[in-house]
């Protein structure tokens, strides 16, 4: 109550003072000074409420006094519920500190973090709990854990789980293993890179590596040490069961001399490789037809791969063979 009397008090003084002096700037009465004050400003009873008071523009109120705004900070005394404290007021951000800082009555209610369960203890939460000052047990302030069950996976792991989404960016990792064989020798290439020999013809070779969920394309760049023959063969596969071979659908290029700009990105899934022609089949592992009898030894055992090449007799002592997979 304190302020409201100081300012009725501060009032009353300056309606005496008017009394004694009305004059406008051109030495007479003033037209525009209602209020008497002397000082020719525009003085009115801004809110209109016949008070007979001028007042701060901040009186609005059809309350019939002056309001008061003691802490400068917008909200008046009537409102303001800590009128000597300019960031405590209706328009004031709720904070974690013991006080109703926008006077609605409760203290540090909506304010502080929000909280989400953590299971599995990763420091990553999943279901939302809330917003408080102080954490709920076990909780953690970061969401996004989209298994938490497992700690080994959440927003950021850097651990590869096979089949799962270890990071939780909406990709699952994949554990590769890739069977590969070239005739007389060749390299494999994923996504751009080299990745090893392909393998000859007798053995061939295995390759393990991960990928994520997505497009990815795989390439054989293969050559023949005697310019006749030059085949390859692959098999790919993942452990849910999905696996990808040579076959007819991939594709070969019919100038694999060309080399600079035309073979840019040739073993990338963005490349088009629409000018490429579809692959020849020359038949399964272990066709009678083929010269390669039951090889490659390496090659699971039932693999449904065929030998696969660009054209016969090979003219040209080298071929690029390339498809694009996507992984679930
Ligand atoms: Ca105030
Ligand atoms: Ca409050
Ligand atoms: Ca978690
Ligand atoms: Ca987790």
């Amino acid at each position: 109550m304190v302020p409201r009397l100081v300012g009725a008090i501060l009032s009353l003084s300056l309606v005496a003072c008017s009394a004694v002096s009305d004059v406008g700037t051109d030495g007479g009465p003033s037209t525009r000074d209602a209020d008497r004050h002397g000082d020719d400003r525009g003085d009115v009873d801004a809110a209109g409420d016949a008070d007979g008071r001028t007042s701060s523009p901040g009186d609005v109120e059809e309350d019939n006094r002056v309001d008061t705004d003691m802490d400068g900070d917008g909200w008046e005394e009537g409102d303001d519920c800590n009128d000597l404290d300019e960031t405590v007021n209706p328009g004031a951000l709720e904070q974690c500190n013991g006080v109703d800082d926008d006077c609605n009555g409760e203290i540090d209610d909506g304010a502080g973090e929000n909280w989400f369960v953590d299971a599995d203890g990763d420091s990553y939460g999943s279901e939302p709990i809330g917003q408080s000052c102080d954490p709920p047990d076990g909780a953690v302030p970061i969401g996004g854990d989209c298994a938490d069950d497992d700690p080994e996976i959440h927003p950021g792991s850097t651990v590869l789980v096979d089949g799962r989404d270890s990071n939780c960016n909406g990709r699952r990792d994949w554990h590769l293993t890739i069977y590969s064989a070239v005739d007389d020798v060749g390299e494999l290439c994923m996504d751009g890179e080299v990745i090893g020999p392909a393998g000859g013809w007798v053995e061939g070779a295995v390759h393990e590596l991960w990928l994520r969920t997505g497009p990815h394309a795989m390439g054989i760049h293969g050559w023949d040490t005697g310019h006749v023959i030059t085949a390859a063969i692959a098999h790919l596969e993942i452990s849910d069961g999905s696996m990808w071979v040579t076959d007819s659908t991939w594709r070969y290029d019919p100038d694999p001399d060309q080399s600079g700009v035309g073979k840019d990105g040739w073993c990338t899934a963005g490349f088009d490789d629409s000018g490429w022609d579809l692959a020849q089949d020359i038949g399964p592992i272990g066709d009678p037809n083929n010269p390669w009898g039951e090889s490659p030894s390496l090659f699971p055992e039932g693999s449904p791969a065929h030998w696969i090449w660009d054209h016969f007799p090979v003219d040209l002592n080298t071929q690029y063979l390339r498809t694009v997979f996507v992984l679930p």
